[in-house]
């Protein structure tokens, strides 16, 4: 008799313990929901401030030797943007140069463009980098995606790509 009576003390425990495991598990489900909801967010907000970008790098092909001094880089933004409004450039991780720097139309299609440019070497070190994370190459050819980031005063971002044909020399 006691042992039936224990046992139905158990089974009201066991009922009364039951609905708190579950409401502790829909406030997990709802918190997971929420944090879920939040990234997507905040994701969304990023690509949608994500300015696209055509950019343009000068010289089309690279020599991992060369002696120039500076690459250069033609940024055009969409029509609602303005170029003479962009802060920041960075080619990868490098900032452009502050100086030469000034908006123009080089390729004649309408559109102003801003130049910049950025130091050879350190950009000669970064594409080397960049090929040899990729794949370390085998032939004195390779044809490397390039990013050129930035942000404009508002504080919008913008990025595009172009592609370099390098030429790597052999020792
Ligand atoms: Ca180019
Ligand atoms: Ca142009």
């Amino acid at each position: 008799m006691t042992h039936k009576v224990r046992l139905r003390e158990m089974e009201t425990y066991e009922r009364k313990k039951t609905p708190w495991l579950l409401y502790l598990m829909i406030l997990v489900a709802l918190v997971l929901f929420a944090t879920v909801l939040r990234i997507a967010q905040i994701g969304a907000q990023i690509e949608t401030s994500m300015i696209t970008a055509t950019v343009d790098i000068k010289p089309d092909t690279i020599s991992l030797g060369m002696k120039g001094r500076w690459i250069t880089a033609y940024i055009e933004l969409p029509e609602s943007y303005d170029v003479n409004d962009i802060n920041t450039v960075l080619l990868g991780f490098i900032p452009s140069e502050l100086y030469p720097r000034h908006v123009g139309d080089y390729d004649d299609d309408g559109i102003p463009d801003l130049m910049v440019k950025f130091d050879a070497n350190a950009t000669i070190n970064y594409i080397w980098t960049k090929i040899y994370h990729m794949n370390p190459p085998e032939g004195r050819f390779d044809d490397v995606e390039l990013t050129v980031s930035g942000e404009l005063d508002a504080g919008m971002s913008f990025e595009g790509n172009d592609m370099v044909r390098v030429i790597i020399l052999e020792d």
